[in-house]
C-alpha cells in the first residue's frame, strides 16, 4: 500500500536559541523532521506552515518530494521571500528525512552516493583586539578547523556585529526589539587590513582565513577592501556589498582576485542567475533552508556547477542541526561544494537536538544512520518556550540605518 502522510505538526523551541522545526509523520509511523527556522521572523514561518500549507500535505505521498516543492512554489500565487522558502525547506528536509528512514539508508546516498569522503568545514574566531583575535583563532585551530572565519573590533566604535567577549557568542538577543549599533564603514576599512595582515602573520600560510563584511559596504569600498586584502591571502571575503545590487560586484571583480562569497540571505536560484552565470562569486552561500531545502539547493548547486562557481553553505546557530545535517548530506554528494559553515550551537541545543554527524580534523561526516540522522526530542523542545529576539540593526555616525 502507498505510504500517506498522516500528520503534519510543527515545534517552535528555543533551547539556547529559537528555532522552527517540521515534523511530517507517514501512514507507517514514521517521522521526518526538518528545519524552518527564520531568524527572528520565526513565528511568521511557524504560521505559513500551520495555518496556510501544512494542511494542504495530509493524504499525499510523502515519496514525491518534488511534486511536493512544485506544488508549494509553483502551485502559489505569492512565490519566493524568506517566509516562503525557509517553509518549503522545512518541509523538503522532513521529506528527504523521511524517505532515507523508510528506504533504511543515509539521504546522501539517495543524492546519488559520496562523492568525496569528507567535508570541509569552517568555523568562527573574534577578538576585539589583534591579540584576542589572534588567541581565538588559535583556539579553534587547536580543536582542530583548518578553516576560520576572523572578525575583530573598529577603534572608535563600541559594538561590532560578530564580536563578543562573552564565552558563547549569540548573533541574536533576546528583547522586545533589536539591539542598535553604530557603524563607520571608514574607520573599518582603515583598519581591516592591518589586522587581516598581522593574522596571517601570526597563523603563516597553511590555515583558510575568511572574513564577513555582512554587505555593509558600496562597490568602491567593497573593491578597494578586497584589492588591498589579495596579499592575506583568504580563502573568501563574504558580503561586501547588499545582495540585492549583484551587478556591482562586476566592479569589485575588475579591481581584485580575491575570492568572493555571497548569497546567505538568497533564497531561491533565480535570486543568483547573475552572480552565477557571469560568475561575479566564486562561493554560493543559499542555505539548505533558507533556500528551499536539499531539492532546491542542489539546483543551484548544479547551475553553480556550469560556471565553477561551489558551494559554501551558511551555517550560523540559527541554522538548527537538522539543517546542518541536510548541509553535510549536500556537501558529501555534490562534486562542486567547496566548504561548510560550522558556528557551533548553544550547549543548550543538544537537549533538544542529537546529530549524527561528526567532526575529525577539521572535516564534517554525514554519518551513516537513516535519513537525516538527528534524533529530536519532543519532550525537551516543549521545556523551551520562543523567547522574542533578533539581530541587532546598525545606524551610521549621523544616525541612518546600514544595510544588513
Ligand atoms: O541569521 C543570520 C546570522 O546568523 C548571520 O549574520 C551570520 O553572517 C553570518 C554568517 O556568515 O554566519
Ligand atoms: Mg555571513
Amino acid at each position: 500500500m502507498t505510504e500517506t502522510i498522516s500528520a503534519f505538526d510543527v515545534l517552535v523551541t528555543s533551547p539556547g536559541r529559537n528555532y522552527v522545526i517540521v515534523k511530517i509523520t507517514s501512514s507507517s509511523g514514521l517521522v521526518g523532521w526538518g528545519d524552518a527556522t527564520l531568524n527572528g521572523r520565526e513565528l511568521a514561518v511557524a504560521s505559513y506552515l500551520r495555518d496556510h500549507i501544512g494542511p494542504t500535505l495530509v493524504g499525499r505521498n510523502p515519496g514525491n518530494i518534488e511534486d511536493i516543492w512544485q506544488y508549494l512554489y509553483r502551485g502559489a500565487y505569492w512565490r519566493r521571500g524568506p517566509v516562503t522558502m525557509a517553509a518549503i525547506g522545512g518541509i523538503d528536509l522532513a521529506l528527504w528525512d523521511l524517505l532515507g528512514k523508510t528506504l533504511e539508508v543515509p539521504v546522501y546516498r539517495l543524492l546519488g552516493g559520496a562523492v568525496r569522503s569528507r567535508v570541509l568545514t569552517y568555523t568562527h574566531a573574534s577578538g576585539w583586539s589583534q591579540a584576542e583575535l589572534e588567541d581565538a583563532v588559535d583556539a579553534r585551530r587547536a580543536e582542530g578547523f583548518r578553516a576560520v572565519r576572523a572578525q575583530f573590533g573598529v577603534p572608535g566604535l563600541d559594538m561590532v556585529y560578530g564580536i563578543t567577549r562573552d564565552a558563547e557568542y549569540e548573533p541574536a538577543s533576546r528583547g522586545s526589539r533589536p539591539a542598535e549599533e553604530t557603524w563607520d564603514a571608514g574607520a573599518y576599512l582603515r583598519h581591516a587590513p592591518e589586522v587581516l595582515m598581522g593574522l596571517r602573520e601570526h597563523v603563516g600560510p597553511e590555515l583558510h582565513l575568511l572574513h564577513d563584511a555582512h554587505h555593509r559596504l558600496n562597490a568602491t569600498q567593497a573593491a578597494r577592501l578586497a584589492k588591498e586584502l589579495e596579499p592575506v591571502d583568504l580563502f573568501w571575503l563574504e558580503d561586501l556589498i547588499p545582495a540585492e545590487n549583484q551587478e556591482l560586484l562586476r566592479r569589485v571583480r575588475e579591481h581584485s582576485t580575491t575570492p568572493l562569497a555571497i548569497g546567505e540571505v538568497f533564497t531561491t536560484i533565480w535570486d543568483c542567475r547573475t552572480i552565477l552565470s557571469e560568475r561575479l562569486v566564486d562561493y554560493i552561500r543559499t542555505a539548505v533552508g533558507h533556500a528551499g531545502g536539499i531539492s532546491h539547493l542542489r539546483k543551484i548547486l548544479h547551475y553553480a556547477e556550469v560556471h565553477q562557481v561551489d558551494g559554501g553553505p551558511h551555517g550560523p546557530s540559527d541554522v538548527s542541526p537538522l539543517s546542518m545535517a541536510a548541509s553535510i548530506h549536500v556537501g558529501l554528494s555534490t562534486h562542486n561544494f567547496g566548504i561548510q559553515e560550522l558556528m557551533g550551537y548553544p550547549k543548550l541545543t543538544t537537549e533538544v537536538f542529537q546529530p549524527g554527524y561528526t567532526f575529525t580534523d577539521g572535516y564534517l561526516h554525514p554519518g551513516e544512520a537513516s535519513g537525516l540522522g538527528v534524533h529530536v526530542d519532543e519532550e525537551a523542545a516543549a521545556a523551551f518556550p520562543y523567547e522574542r529576539a533578533y539581530l541587532p540593526v546598525a545606524r551610521t555616525r549621523d544616525g541612518a540605518i546600514t544595510d544588513w
